[in-house]
């Protein structure tokens, strides 16, 4: 299963990069190196064709190397390179933010910069402690995530998330004054759902039962992510959304939509809120935000937070919060130029058009050896494999690394295989990537 090696990567010292997420010493040991990119294809360094099935990492939404990003970012550094975000501005900031706040979900038009998802996590989560504080609740501090959530690999955000392997060698230095909701994945009722399983609404009475236990009082806010992406795929029992936000509404407890993967059409309407009409209160995204191109993130903040905030004393920094590189300038750039893509290609909707095509390719893989369960929504797909004994992750790992082999990428996370291609795939590109994985898994014992 040695994916292809150039004569380069031999030669190439690989020991000094500590690489994330990453068993860095199997990779060091037999390196998949990438070297350039071009709409829906990856090559290596030793020129083979990679189809991207992951948008990258659920980033590149308009596919590779769009002219357009690359030329704005390089005509802002060459204009003006970095500009404080701390009492400075620079215009295309507030450009930007107009242009989220326009597309955003109703009354979430004021929009926090960061750099990245887990950066975006942290200040949400900082935000819905503030607003409650200058509401005169300050006692309203605790935050509730579920099991299985993924929230970036900040300490508010591990802490809330709920996927062993990133919690438990970090134990006691968790944020104390948290809890979990149970997880929505269950196979034993929902497998093989197309889209949005039926089974499960009831799922979110789980958080009356913590309000019950701690007390409205206690609770600042829940976070969850509309469709959970890194733990494998796994979408909101129909109703469960909703229900959230009712419960949520009864005890003043804000409401976190986690949006880093799902935002930017990843399901076929700007972001997930909007394709479950369900309006959350405050917003996290990242990813697609830039088509990858630059490391930034957005936290989309409703106004009443945002007023709520804003009533500290006149002069006065209203939320100590913020990042040397918030709004830089070329990732605002890369933004405004992503958000011209999107708009004139129409990518903000286009996966709810190839949904029910994408849909019918995925579940095609129904019936192969080891597949124990298929998930879809929008421009996403999961496929569950029976773990091996004893050897949890082998099976899907070893499929992933053949997927390569055999030029298309997908990931891996668990005994799951994920893939979330660029929004510009193609009918052909579709049959491709999953017949590819089709007949990798075929194969597969
Ligand atoms: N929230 C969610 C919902 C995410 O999916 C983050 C926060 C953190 O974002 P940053 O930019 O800090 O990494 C994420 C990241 C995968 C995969 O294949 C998913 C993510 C990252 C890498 C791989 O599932 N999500």
């Amino acid at each position: 299963m040695n994916a292809q090696l150039h004569p380069l990567a031999s030669n190439t010292e690989l020991d000094a990069f500590w690489m994330p997420y990453t068993a860095n010493r199997q990779f060091k040991s037999n390196p998949r190196l990438l070297a350039r990119a071009e709409g829906m294809y990856y090559w290596t360094v030793d020129g083979r064709e990679v189809m991207d099935g992951c948008a990258g990492l659920w980033c590149v939404n308009a596919g590779h190397g769009r002219r357009e990003i690359t030329e704005a970012v390089t005509k802002q550094l060459s204009t003006m390179d970095f500009a404080p975000s701390f009492q400075m501005g620079h215009l295309i900031a507030f450009e930007l933010a107009n242009r989220l706040a326009a597309i955003a979900p109703p009354g979430l038009d004021r929009v926090f910069f960061t750099n990245s998802g887990s950066e975006s996590v942290d200040t949400a989560l900082k935000m819905a402690i503030a607003y409650h504080r200058a509401k005169g609740q300050g006692q309203k501090t605790r935050l509730i995530g579920r099991e299985k959530g993924y929230h970036g690999v900040g300490f508010g955000g591990m802490s809330v998330g709920g996927i062993v392997n990133n919690r438990k060698i970090f134990g006691s230095s968790m944020l104390p004054g948290v809890d979990h909701m149970q997880h929505t994945l269950d196979i034993g009722h929902n497998a093989y759902s197309r889209g949005l399983p039926q089974w499960g609404a009831h799922l979110a009475n789980e958080l009356e039962r913590l309000i019950g236990l701690h007390d409205a009082s206690t609770i600042a806010a829940v976070i969850v992510e509309p469709i959970a992406g890194s733990a494998g795929v796994i979408l909101p029992p129909a109703g469960y959304l909703k229900r959230l936000r009712e419960i949520c509404d009864k005890n003043d407890i804000l409401l976190i939509f986690d949006e880093v993967i799902t935002g930017f059409g990843r399901v076929g309407k700007p972001f997930a809120s909007l394709a479950f009409d369900v309006t959350p209160d405050l917003m996290t995204s990242a990813k697609g935000l830039t088509n990858g191109a630059m490391p930034m993130g957005a936290v989309f903040a409703h106004r009443k937070i945002y007023d709520a905030v804003m009533q500290a004393p006149e002069g006065s920094i209203e939320l100590f919060h913020g990042y040397t590189y918030s709004a830089h300038p070329a990732a605002c750039a890369a933004a405004l130029a992503t958000l011209d893509i999107y708009t004139k290609e129409g990518l903000l909707t286009r996966a709810a058009s190839m949904s029910t095509e994408w849909e019918n390719a995925v579940h095609s893989l129904r019936g192969l050896p080891h597949v124990i369960d298929i998930r879809n929504y929008g421009l996403i797909g999961a496929v569950e494999l029976e773990p091996r004994a004893g050897k949890p992750g082998a099976r899907a790992f070893e499929i992933f690394l053949k997927c390569f082999e055999r030029g298309v990428m997908v990931r891996q996370t668990g005994d799951t295989i994920a893939m979330s291609p660029p929004l510009i795939i193609d009918a052909k590109q579709i049959t491709r990537l999953v017949e590819t994985l089709g007949a990798v898994i075929r194969e597969t014992a």
